[in-house]
């Protein structure tokens, strides 16, 4: 269990009104937010929304190497027998819903995440140096791929990887079109101001459910109507190598993909330093490495 007080209480079995947030979004203050690579009004969107998205960050052709990559994967038996590949649910053939550690399985993958330009970015809106806490690429291929219900990271992390603060932030890289018909990354702006404590104790294990269909740790429909009708829904479109940052309590989610085009996205989780992970909220056993990275907090450097 941890000794700290559980300033986000959650997987109860009583509901809890959702409350205001009290940790700051940009926590960068002064020279450093002044200085960084963000504007004062980009600054203000993402304090606003709670997320902000870049079409074509990345040059398309940077990401054609990292397409290659996939497409090896998919053929890689191995790869699909590992713990940190999550398999769409269902029976029949074997189709590959996400494979976390991706930093940790490849070395291109590992370089983007120290990609100056991302990295200064995040450094910004976190005000301090980061690691990384969790990378994974989801695949939801064409026809296939499930969706993912609403929900915020946080509270996931929070509770089953006892992550203290709302100090961190998603980097979504598009690797394939999000369109309007493939299941695109749908957030809900303004949500990240508003924590939704959800019902329902935590399993022993959960992520082995968790990953393939979310049960616990999704919020009430009431609380997400009352985010939805104050906020709208936004799902940012892009061809491969835009980008989307969201803070890690921005409500999101994305539907099934019916079209016959995959719509893969890489994520990188960035975590302040000043944010390192406790003991799950939950009280359950830590998560494995490869979805909350507890043995490396070292500062992530600029690499080209
Ligand atoms: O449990 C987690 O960490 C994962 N679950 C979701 C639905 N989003 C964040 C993360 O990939
Ligand atoms: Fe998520």
């Amino acid at each position: 269990m941890n000794d700290a007080q559980d300033l986000f209480p959650t997987r109860l079995e009583r509901k809890l009104g959702m409350f205001e947030r009290f940790d700051p979004v940009v926590h960068s203050e002064g020279a450093q937010r002044r200085d960084g690579p963000l504007s004062e009004e980009q600054l203000r969107e993402y304090e606003r929304k709670g997320f902000l998205s870049f079409e074509d960050f990345f040059d398309k052709d940077e990401m054609d190497a990292f397409l290659q990559e996939l497409t090896d994967y998919e053929e890689d038996e191995d790869l699909k027998l590992s713990e940190g590949t999550i398999l769409e649910p269902g029976l029949g053939r074997q189709e590959i819903r996400s494979i976390f550690g991706i930093h940790d399985i490849s070395e291109r993958f590992s370089r983007l995440t120290r990609d100056p330009r991302l990295l200064a970015m995040v450094q910004q809106l976190l005000g301090s140096d980061v690691y990384i806490h969790q990378s994974r690429i989801n695949y939801k291929p064409g026809f296939k791929g499930k969706g993912f219900d609403w929900h915020s990271d946080f509270e996931t992390w929070h509770s089953e990887d006892g992550m203290p603060r709302m100090r961190s932030l998603s980097c979504s890289i598009i690797l394939t079109e999000n369109g309007e018909f493939n299941g695109p990354l749908m957030l809900v702006p303004g949500s990240h101001n508003y924590f939704v404590p959800c019902v329902g104790r935590t399993p022993e294990d959960n992520y082995k459910a968790s990953l393939k269909s979310q049960e616990v740790g999704v919020p009430d429909y009431v609380s997400l109507r009352q985010l939805m009708l104050d906020g709208d829904i936004e799902a940012p479109r892009g061809g491969p190598g835009s980008l989307v940052l969201f803070e890690c309590n921005t409500m999101h989610g994305s539907n099934i993909n019916m079209s016959c085009w995959p719509r893969s996205n890489l994520f990188f989780v960035y975590n302040s330093v000043e944010n390192g992970l406790l003991n799950p909220f939950c009280g359950n056993r830590p998560r494995p490495e490869f979805l909350a990275n507890r043995k490396d907090w070292s500062p992530l450097t600029p690499v080209r």
